[in-house]
C-alpha cells in the first residue's frame, strides 16, 4: 500500500473530518498543501479557521514538534533531545488543539519527523522541556548502542555524498545518527509517530531521509495505519546513489528537480515548457511527487526564487498551482538576512504566535522578521480554488511571446504570467467556452478576461500573473 497524497486521499481526509464536525460548511478541498514554517500550534490553528480553510488549502506541513536542544536559531527544531511535545512552538495541548481546529475546517496536518538522528551537541545538556541529554545518551529513549558508529571517516561526519553508506550511517552535520536498522531504534520511532497520530495528524515529512535507508523508511511506515500520508525528504543530487525513487515504496518524495526547473525560468528570463507528451525525465511520477518553489532549506540556499523576487515569486506560485504535475506545497516563512535567525520570540522565550489573517496580502520590503504570508497573497491564494475548479483536466501545451508565458488546464482554467518588463498581449487558443471571466488574482473581479471564438486574450503588466477559470464567470 503506497501512501501517495493523491487529491483523493486529501478529499477523503477532508470529508472524515467534515463528517465529525456539522457545523463546518461544505468546501470543496483541494490537494494543496502550506509548510508554515516554525509558525506556533496556536497560530496555526487560527491560521486553519481565518484564512486556510476558506480558501481551500486540504494540509500544513509544520515545523518539528518534539523537544529538541535549546536556542535562539530556527535550526534547533532539527536537533531532537525527546519525543515529547514541548518546544518553542507550542506544548502537547496546544498541538492536539491545533490538529482538531485545522481538521473541523477541513485541513490536515503533516507533522515534520526528525528521526535519522538526535542532537549535533558534543557537551552534554538539556533540552527545552528539561530533558538531560549527551550526544550519544537520551535517557529513557537511546543509549549509545542505539546509534551508528560508520568508522568510514574520520569524525564520523559524512564527507562524501557519493559513497552511499556513508550518507546513511555517518554523521550529518555531526548530528547523531540513530541506527535505523535496529529493531529497538525503530519501534521507538514508530511509538513516537503513532503518538502523534494518535492527536490526529494525517501523516508526515520524514526529515532528511536521504540519509536513511529506503528499506528501514518502510519497515518503520509499515508499522503505520495504512493511510498514514508520507513524504519523503531526499534532495535529488547530481551524481549520487541515493534516488529519491528508491524511496516511492513508503509514499511520495518532494521533487527537487521541479523546484530548479522552475527556478531557472526566472534567471534566464525566458520560459520553457516541459514536455508534456512523456513522462517528466528526471522525476519521480506525479502521484508521488511533492513539488514546491522552495522550502526553508532551499531559500537560505540554492533556491532562485523566494520572497524576495516579489512578482515573479507570485508567478513562480501560479505556475506550480496550475501545473498538473505533483502535489504543490506552497512555502510561507518569515524574512530574514542571518540564515540562522529564527522567528520572533516572546519574552518567555517562545515563538510569537503571529498568523495572516491581517497580513501582507502581497510582495512587499519585508523587515527581518516578518512572516511573509505568502499563502494569503492576492496572486496566490485563489490558484487553490483554481487548482479545485480544472479538477483532473490536463494541461495544454501554452504560447510564449517575449518573457510572457500562457497555458490552460483543458476547457477548465488558463494562467498567464509576465516577467518581462513591459506590458504583454497573449493570445491564446482555448477549449474553454467563450464568456468574460474574472481575472481570479486580482480582487473583486475588478479586472476580466475575454474568451472569445475560443481564444483567450491576456493583457499583462510588467510582473504581473492573470488566472481564469469556468467558476468565476463575471457575468
Ligand atoms: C534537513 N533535511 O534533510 C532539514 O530540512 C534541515 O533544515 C536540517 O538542517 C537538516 N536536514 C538536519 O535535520 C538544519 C540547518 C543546519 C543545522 C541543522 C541542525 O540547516 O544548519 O545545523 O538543522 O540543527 C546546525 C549548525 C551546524 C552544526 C549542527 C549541529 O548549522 O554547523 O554542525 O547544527 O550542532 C556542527
Ligand atoms: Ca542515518
Amino acid at each position: 500500500m503506497k501512501r501517495t497524497v493523491a487529491a483523493g486521499a486529501i478529499l477523503a481526509l477532508a470529508a472524515l473530518s467534515l463528517a465529525a464536525c456539522s457545523s463546518t460548511d461544505e468546501t470543496t478541498r483541494s490537494d494543496v498543501g502550506v509548510q508554515l514554517f516554525q509558525m506556533p500550534w496556536t497560530a496555526i490553528a487560527d491560521e486553519c479557521e481565518s484564512t486556510l480553510g476558506p480558501a481551500g488549502y486540504g494540509w500544513v506541513l509544520t515545523s518539528p514538534p518534539q523537544e529538541s536542544i535549546t536556542g535562539d536559531e530556527w535550526w534547533v527544531s532539527y536537533q531532537p533531545v525527546s519525543y515529547q511535545l514541548d518546544s518553542r512552538l507550542g506544548t502537547r495541548d496546544e498541538f492536539a488543539d491545533m490538529v482538531k481546529r485545522c481538521d473541523a475546517v477541513g485541513v490536515g496536518i503533516i507533522a515534520d519527523a526528525v528521526i535519522n538522528h538526535m542532537s549535533g551537541q558534543s557537551a552534554p545538556g538539556t533540552g527545552f522541556a528539561g530533558s538531560a541529554y549527551e550526544h550519544h545518551s537520551y535517557p529513557g529513549l537511546y543509549e549509545p548502542a542505539d546509534f551508528h558508529d560508520c568508522g568510514l571517516t574520520g569524525d564520523n561526519d559524512i564527507r562524501n555524498y557519493r559513497d552511499r553508506a556513508q550518507v546513511q550511517t555517518c554523521e550529518l552535520v555531526n548530528l547523531a545518527d540513530l541506527d535505523t536498522s535496529a529493531p529497538r531504534v525503530r519501534a521507538t520511532i514508530v511509538a513516537y509517530l503513532n503518538d502523534l497520530l494518535s492527536l490526529g495528524v494525517a501523516g508526515f515529512r520524514i526529515d532528511a531521509a536521504k540519509h536513511i535507508a529506503a528499506t528501514d523508511v518502510e519497515a518503520i511506515v509499515a508499522e503505520l495505519p495504512a493511510n498514514t500520508t508520507i513524504m519523503s525528504e531526499v534532495i535529488r543530487g547530481s551524481g549520487e546513489p541515493v534516488l529519491p525513487e528508491e524511496y516511492l515504496g513508503a509514499g511520495s518524495v518532494f521533487e527537487f528537480t521541479y523546484a530548479r526547473d522552475l527556478g531557472i525560468q526566472f534567471v534566464s528570463g525566458s520560459f520553457t515548457e516541459p514536455d508534456l507528451s512523456n513522462e517528466r525525465p528526471q522525476h519521480v511520477p506525479s502521484d508521488q511527487a511533492i513539488v514546491f518553489v522552495d522550502n526553508h532549506d532551499t531559500e537560505r540556499g540554492e533556491a532562485q526564487i523566494t520572497y524576495r523576487d516579489g512578482d515573479a515569486y507570485a508567478m513562480a506560485n501560479v505556475l506550480m498551482l496550475a501545473d498538473d504535475y505533483g502535489t504543490p506545497v506552497v512555502y510561507s516563512g518569515y524574512a530574514f538576512s542571518d540564515r540562522d535567525a529564527g522567528a520572533k520570540t516572546t519574552a518567555s522565550g517562545t515563538i510569537e504566535p503571529v498568523g495572516c489573517a491581517e497580513g501582507a496580502h502581497g510582495p512587499q520590503d519585508f523587515a527581518d522578521g516578518d512572516r511573509t504570508c505568502i499563502h494569503v497573497w492576492d496572486a496566490i491564494a485563489p490558484m487553490v480554488a483554481f487548482r479545485i475548479a480544472v479538477g483532473e483536466a490536463p494541461r495544454l501545451p501554452g504560447v510564449m511571446v517575449d518573457d510572457a508565458y500562457a497555458f490552460e488546464r483543458e476547457g477548465r482554467g488558463a494562467v498567464a504570467v509576465n516577467q518581462g518588463e513591459s506590458e504583454a498581449t497573449l493570445t491564446l487558443p482555448t477549449t474553454m467556452p467563450d464568456a468574460t471571466y474574472c481575472d481570479v488574482l486580482v480582487p473583486e473581479c475588478a479586472v476580466t478576461v475575454t474568451v472569445d471564438n475560443g481564444t483567450a486574450t491576456f493583457t499583462l503588466a510588467a510582473g504581473q500573473s492573470s488566472a481564469i477559470h469556468v467558476e468565476a464567470v463575471a457575468r
